[in-house]
């Protein structure tokens, strides 16, 4: 059974400029497509903080360390936790037999980079056939007091852990392009992306609004997946059935990084 990571992006599950607000017929339109491949797959899903984590994490500087406002981290863990459950009680309520995992409580960095990572709880649920959903969370940081590790970040270490060749990547554009097509309308979509490629190519990206970095930031985590051998897909979210079209390798238009 092949084991895949697919990460639900913030700007597929909420809107980004409303904070708060869940994409809520597409979070369900998504539990129902992947309720339809759930059983043929050893499957984690991760999601990003939208509106919800990056929205609060800003609002207390909480990528800076502990926060001056003592209960600004408290709320932004409540807040992942509120948009983890509204996306679990959707899958639930589709058949996509989920377990909440919170980064927060099996993980610790230092200085940013992984220190401590208590994943037993992830492998067990799979081998019984259960679905890990984990989020972009804070995590206790041994130099900086708490550091927030984006779910792009995690679905590389999941996808390590769980033997993963492909981490399918949601996003709200329909792939990676080679200038941001928010602002340039002749950007182009880039189909087939050799890793070796992405440093140059990141130079065209300006600074993200997201606390984690943005695109930028993926296309690392991209960088590092690939160097490992695992391949990065980046697709539309948004656009109905394609999930399914990339997890069974049927044709479809978005970004393959390899
Ligand atoms: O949206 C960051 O995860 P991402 C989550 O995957 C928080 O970058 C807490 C802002």
């Amino acid at each position: 059974v092949e084991s895949l990571v697919i990460k639900l992006g913030g700007s597929v599950i909420t809107y980004k400029d409303k904070p708060f607000q869940t994409r809520i017929h597409d979070i369900n339109r998504i539990s129902k497509e992947i309720a339809e491949f759930v059983n043929d797959y050893n499957l984690v899903i991760v999601h990003g903080g939208g509106s919800f984590g990056h929205y609060v994490a800003k609002k207390y500087g909480i990528h800076m360390g502990l926060p001056k406002i003592k209960l600004g981290l408290s709320i932004l863990e409540k807040e992942m936790r509120r948009l983890n459950l509204i996306i679990a009680e959707s899958m639930i309520n589709h058949g996509v037999p989920v377990i909440p995992i919170s980064p927060s409580s099996i993980m610790i960095t230092k200085n940013k980079n992984i220190q401590a990572f208590y994943y037993n709880a992830i492998l067990e649920a799979i081998k019984r056939d259960y679905v890990p959903l984990i989020y972009g969370d804070f995590v206790f940081d041994e130099d900086l007091g708490c550091s927030i590790i984006s779910g792009d970040q995690l679905s590389l270490e999941i996808a390590k852990i769980i033997g993963a060749k492909r981490i399918i990547f949601c996003i709200g554009v329909t792939g990676v392009y080679n200038k941001d097509p928010k602002k340039y309308n002749d950007a182009k979509l880039i189909r087939n992306l050799d890793y070796k490629e992405i440093p140059n190519l990141i130079k065209n990206f300006s600074a993200a609004e997201d606390v984690t970095g943005g695109l930028a930031n993926k296309l690392l985590v991209a960088y590092e997946a690939a160097k490992v051998g695992i391949q990065s897909i980046f697709i539309n979210g948004l656009q109905h059935n394609l999930i399914k079209r990339v997890v069974r390798n049927e044709e479809f238009i978005g970004t393959i990084i390899f």
